[in-house]
């Protein structure tokens, strides 16, 4: 057995006006908990450091750089990263990037999650593949979803890294939709999937989605675990933040699809899982050997085209 005791520490709503410090406060008591649970790696989801910024259209790309990152940590994470390598925890932690300026002097704009081990050294960094929403302002809406405006996608694809004695990588949000995630995570060994997120409940392209949407955040997250072997921890940030309300029902998941634990609130709450990482074998050495059954000539669409061509 090589077990590893997982927290999904999610997060209720963070206001507007909610400062880093702040939030960092409400981690700390979360990490707490997940020492009190033996936690050795707990995640936090997507963007967890500020309201979800990008529901506001601003004219200016750069209106809404205050909410990223120009280091990590920073004097205000400092606190995060001091006390989770006291306690021995690793974690993975969504935030919005913003880089130095490259060779030709642009900055760039990444929805992006970092994996720090327990000695508190960064192993792991994913950018956000799949960017969900819109770029332009649609003040139809009853509030935007303006990702594709405030983000770039990611060139850097699934990495995965060794740490926490086994393999483990990173998703984001929008990315636990798309089979490909797993399956390009699945085909470097992955054992943990760590995915943040926040999903507002009205859909406003098809309202009619809504009530789908626990259903749906699930359905995927069971679906890549068990396709691929994996455990997966899916934290939300939930609740009605600046009046949107979003989905929460974290959860862990182990590589049979089955959910082992969930949370019961919208609000900050730990939940956590004892997780046999040789439980993965199971899976991935038997229904899901992809040496033996995989057929990548079969498949070739999937590495080349992007849209649908009808016949
Ligand atoms: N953050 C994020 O990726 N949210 C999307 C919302 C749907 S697209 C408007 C998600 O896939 O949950």
């Amino acid at each position: 057995m090589r077990n590893i005791t997982i927290g999904a520490a999610q997060l209720g709503p963070i206001a507007k006006d909610e400062s880093r410090s702040q939030v960092v406060e409400r981690m700390l008591v979360l990490l707490g908990q997940a020492s009190d649970a033996g936690c050795e790696l707990v995640v936090f989801p997507e963007l967890a450091l500020t309201t979800f910024f990008p529901r506001w259209y601003t004219e200016d790309i750069g209106g809404h750089d205050h909410y990223y990152e120009t280091q990590m940590p920073g004097p205000e994470t400092q606190p995060l990263f001091d006390e989770a390598k006291r306690l021995g925890i690793g974690f993975a932690l969504g935030y919005a990037e913003l880089t130095e300026p490259d060779a030709d002097g642009v900055v760039h704009r990444y929805n992006t999650t970092i994996l720090v081990e327990r000695d508190g050294s960064v192993v792991g960094r994913f950018r956000k593949v799949h960017i969900p929403g819109h770029e332009n302002d649609e003040p139809w809406r009853p509030f935007q979803h303006l990702e594709r405006r405030y983000f770039e996608e990611s060139n850097e694809g699934f990495p995965v890294f060794r740490g926490f004695g086994g393999i483990v990588g990173m998703a984001t949000c929008n990315d636990r939709r798309w089979p490909e995630t797993y399956r390009e995570m699945g085909l470097q060994g992955v054992e943990i999937v760590m995915i943040g997120y926040n999903t507002p409940i009205h859909y406003a392209p098809d309202p009619g989605q809504n009530a789908l949407q626990g259903f749906h955040n699930h359905l995927c997250m069971q679906a890549g675990a068990y396709q691929n072997g994996t455990w997966v921890v899916g934290v939300a940030k939930g609740g009605t933040e600046e009046g949107v309300e979003s989905l929460a029902q974290s959860c862990i998941i182990a590589p049979s699809g089955q959910i082992v634990a969930q949370a019961l609130s919208t609000g900050d709450e730990l939940i956590t899982a004892v997780a046999d990482l040789d439980w993965c074998a199971k899976y991935k050495d038997t229904l899901f050997d992809f040496s033996t059954y995989r057929r990548p000539e079969m498949y070739q669409r999937i590495g080349s085209q992007k849209g649908v061509i009808a016949p």
